[in-house]
């Protein structure tokens, strides 16, 4: 039988502010992996949704790894300010098209005790970031346009998750899907290998149910290729 294992991560921004820490909390007993801090500065996408101080309350109080992506202009002139304030086997990503020199920061992300990672937009082919991704550990595929929650998926991303997929024969890859990630995509695609799902509004937010119980429903039938096999 093939063993189907993949990383649960909960997008904070679709979090409830109000009740932070008690959130924080829930999805850690309901069985998240990791949080997924979406930093953004107004610029390089056209939104605000966390900061730097919404990471450290996070870091303060949470037992699993953060999970940072970075949606920020220039991440080099910056980048201490998150590290200093994470702890090692954090993750940090970069959008490549931020920054003039992106492999500088990747390593500075390294020197840190961080795992570095690179996020990939929807319209930026895999030969852009090719050499990257001999330097990074993981790949944040967007299926949506960084920004917002709570968007519709793009089709056309998934021929360059199943590209990449394939790719992982020659290099040390992890792969992460970010954006409208559902139940369907998660049996298509935790099979095929995907080593991750950062989950929103469109799975884990805002429901009726527990958080407990959605994500050992997400578990049960991601794995059901497999549990077939
Ligand atoms: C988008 C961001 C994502 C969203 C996530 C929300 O800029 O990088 O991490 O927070 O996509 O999930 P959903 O299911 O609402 O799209
Ligand atoms: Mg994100």
């Amino acid at each position: 039988m093939q063993n189907v294992q993949f990383e649960l991560t909960a997008s904070m921004m679709c979090a409830d502010y109000g009740h932070l820490e008690k959130e924080v909390k829930a999805l850690e007993e309901g069985g998240i992996d990791s949080f997924h801090i979406d930093i953004m500065d107004g610029r390089y996408v056209s939104n605000f949704a966390m900061s730097l101080n919404d990471m450290m309350y996070i870091a303060s109080i949470a037992k699993k790894p953060l999970d940072v992506h970075l949606m920020i202009e220039h991440p080099n002139n910056r980048i201490n300010l998150f590290l200093d304030n994470l702890r090692p086997g954090d993750t940090v990503y970069i959008h490549p098209e931020a920054e003039y020199h992106p492999s500088t920061t990747l390593q500075s992300i390294i020197n840190a005790g961080m795992i570095p990672g690179i996020a990939i937009n929807p319209g930026t082919s895999i030969e852009t970031v090719y050499e990257m991704l001999r330097i990074v550990k993981k790949v944040l595929v967007m299926s949506v346009n960084p920004g917002n929650a709570g968007q519709m998926y793009l089709p056309y991303v998934g021929n360059k998750i199943d590209r990449l997929l394939a790719m992982r024969r020659e290099m040390d890859l992890k792969i992460y899907w970010d954006g409208a990630c559902s139940l369907d995509k998660i049996v298509a695609y935790g099979p095929k290998g995907m080593d991750g799902f950062v989950l929103g509004t469109t799975l884990l937010f805002g429901k009726d149910r527990s958080y407990g119980e959605i994500i050992g429903e997400i578990r049960q039938y991601g794995s059901r290729e497999a549990l077939q096999a």
